[in-house]
């Protein structure tokens, strides 16, 4: 097999950059390792900043969007019995998140990606990358009991953070940055009706957040261990923390309900430099990894992909490759920026195990500080919506 752009990983970023690269008439091979229905019913991410809901519009699969998201114009945080109220579109002159589970934008590429005709290969796992310094980079992958290759001029490397991409750098041309937190998260999805704002607790006892999928469904998370299973979060501890940590200990406000999905995730901080290796560019998971609190997982692999597929727009409408040299560069600055700021509320918002006093008053002295300071409130404002793409 032969493509111009051989992508690794059907996530969000490998099938953005699917649907922008057809758009821009440059031939692509999505492969992907996993089935169709595994993809489209991996639950994670939900928040999407208002560039991500920009660009499904833009590529046109957005109509299921707005038909179906929930729409957050503000964000709580509680703390020692307080509130504090964000209220985006006040402190960031208009902009608001949407609320859309990761899966359902999954759907919705594949849906547009195979509508369109575009070559999308499930099941096709991924085993090894050659010539990466060449210009015919080779990928070798197994698909339907076969070992197969494709011959590409450029490979994105979109298949995660445990994808076979990154490591096909050579590790000493590679710089690691990690920071893994001494907690993880214990997700849930239930049917039940989640509170009427985002809302993000620091109790005594851990955080908490509330977030939710529809009015119907929460999606809600508590801090655990780092080294606990799911065997030792019945539902009715589950339920008692939340309710505790989220300042509903008399149980009269969040509504409980059939948790019919959850999962324990680290909570990392990881970045690679750089994030092009000859004729591989890394995206998304691939090359970075934040912390869930500050929501920026997905919408960080896209504006990943926004930098790459104008910059193989150039590459392959007239051989220029001055945007795919700078790409590395152009994008580590805004992850740095989101890593900083996911890194910041992590701090703010988590009881890690070794907390000392001194550090605990630190952080109700910051939480303090943001309830009574509209600078701080613009600065958490405007980096949770999305801070604007530079070169817009
Ligand atoms: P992805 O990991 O989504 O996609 C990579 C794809 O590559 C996968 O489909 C994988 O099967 C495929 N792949 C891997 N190896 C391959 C191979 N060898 N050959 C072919 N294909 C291969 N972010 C948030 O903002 N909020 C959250 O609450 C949140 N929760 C998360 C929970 C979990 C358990 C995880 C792992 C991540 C979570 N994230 C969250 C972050 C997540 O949303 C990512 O940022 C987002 O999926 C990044 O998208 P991609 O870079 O496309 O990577
Ligand atoms: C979610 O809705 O899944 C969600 C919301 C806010 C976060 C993380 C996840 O910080």
């Amino acid at each position: 097999m032969r493509t111009q752009v051989g992508i690794v990983g059907a996530g969000p970023a490998g099938l953005f950059l699917a649907l922008l690269l057809q758009r821009a008439g440059i031939d692509c091979v999505v492969l992907e390792a996993k089935s169709r229905d595994y993809v489209e019913s991996r639950v994670r991410a939900g928040v999407l900043e208002q560039g991500t809901v920009d660009l499904m519009a833009d590529l046109g699969v957005d109509a299921r969007l707005r038909r179906e998201c929930m729409i957050d114009e503000g964000l709580d945080i509680r703390f020692s019995g307080r509130l504090i109220h964000l209220n985006l579109p006040g402190l960031t002159g208009g902009k608001l998140v949407h609320i859309y589970g990761q899966q359902e934008v999954v759907k919705d590429l594949i849906a547009a990606r195979l509508a369109s005709g575009g070559a999308l290969l499930f099941e096709a796992e991924v085993t090894r990358l050659d010539n990466l310094t060449g210009d015919k980079p080779t990928i070798h992958f197994k698909h339907d009991g076969k070992d197969q290759t494709l011959t590409c001029d450029v490979i994105a490397g979109c298949d995660g953070f445990h994808g076979v991409c990154r490591p096909a750098i050579p590790a000493d041309l590679l710089k690691i940055y990690d920071r893994e937190f001494p907690f993880s998260w214990l997700g849930i999805l239930s049917e039940s009706a989640p509170l009427t704002e985002m809302t993000y607790a620091n109790h005594d006892r851990g955080f908490a957040l509330c977030s939710r999928r529809s009015p119907k469904v929460a999606r809600l998370y508590v801090q655990c261990p780092p080294d606990d299973d799911l065997a030792d979060w019945p539902d009715s501890r589950i339920w008692d923390e939340l309710h505790v940590r989220l300042g509903d200990p008399g149980r009269s406000e969040l509504a409980e309900g059939r948790i019919f999905q959850r999962n324990i995730a680290p909570v990392r901080s990881f970045v690679s430099a750089p994030m092009r290796y000859g004729r591989l560019f890394l995206t998304g998971d691939a090359s970075h990894i934040v912390p869930p609190t500050g929501a920026k997982g997905l919408n960080l692999a896209v504006a990943d992909v926004r930098v790459l597929s104008r910059a193989l727009t150039e590459f392959f409408g007239n051989g220029s490759a001055e945007q795919l040299d700078r790409y590395s560069d152009t994008c580590l600055r805004r992850i740095w920026k989101v890593v900083r700021y996911s890194t910041y509320m992590t701090m703010l918002l988590h009881r890690p195990p070794d907390q000392t006093p001194f550090d605990r008053e630190i952080q109700l002295a910051e939480l303090d500080y943001i309830a009574n300071s509209h600078a701080g409130a613009v600065a958490i404002a405007e980096n949770y919506v999305g801070l604007p793409f530079e070169e817009d």
